[in-house]
Order: C-alpha cells, then sequence, then structure tokens
C-alpha cells in the first residue's frame, strides 16, 4: 500500500485515475490569403476529413479565427502540424497549423 501516517501496521491505498497519455488538440489558424479550396484540401488530405466535413471546419476557422481539427497523442499531433506547414510553405501560402495540450 501507499498509505501514510504514524502507524506502520495500518496499509492504506489511494485511489488514482488510470494513466491516460495527454492528448493534444491540433488547430488551424485564419488568415486573408490562404485559399479556401486549399484549406479544404488539407483536411481531406491530412486529417481524414470527408469533403463536407472539411468545407464545415475551414468555414468555422475562417469565420471565428482558429478551430480545432482534431485531438491526438503529442506523436501524431507533431506529425499533422509539420505535415501542414510544411504544404503550406511549398504551395507559398501562409496558413498556420499548431498544436496545445488539452
Ligand atoms: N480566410 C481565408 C480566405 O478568405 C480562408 C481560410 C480559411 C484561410 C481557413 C485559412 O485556416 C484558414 N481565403
Amino acid at each position: 500500500g501507499n498509505g501514510n501516517g504514524s502507524d506502520p501496521t495500518i496499509l492504506t491505498k489511494t485511489r488514482t485515475r488510470s494513466q491516460r497519455p495527454p492528448l493534444y488538440k491540433v488547430m488551424l489558424l485564419n488568415d486573408d490569403y490562404t485559399p479556401m479550396e486549399f484549406v479544404v484540401h488539407i483536411l481531406e488530405r491530412f486529417f481524414g476529413l470527408n469533403h463536407a466535413q472539411a468545407f464545415e471546419i475551414m468555414l468555422t476557422v475562417h469565420k471565428k479565427g482558429l478551430a480545432v481539427v482534431g485531438v491526438f497523442s503529442f506523436e501524431v499531433a507533431e506529425t499533422k502540424v509539420a505535415q501542414v506547414m510544411d504544404f503550406a510553405r511549398r504551395h507559398q501560402h501562409p496558413l498556420q497549423c499548431t498544436m496545445e495540450k488539452e
């Protein structure tokens, strides 16, 4: 047991939450220059969304300034951010993608 106290014969056990790995929100940020269809394409290609879902999230980012596009483990989130940033840079669009611990 992991109890504490002065009597060494009394063992108590504190229930703790089972350990889950932390999750990370991947977010897309709005800008004035990246074409809407390019953003939709990114959401389909890297986040496995269908066209309707991708269009909806793109519009949310456009109207609200940002949106969470998915929640992943650290490693997967990092990979998604890198893929989006690299693809946008290669096409010379200023699109920004970030991650944040949930
Ligand atoms: N605001 C952009 C436009 O009007 C579209 C856009 C949407 C850009 C989402 C970035 O993450 C973004 N062309």
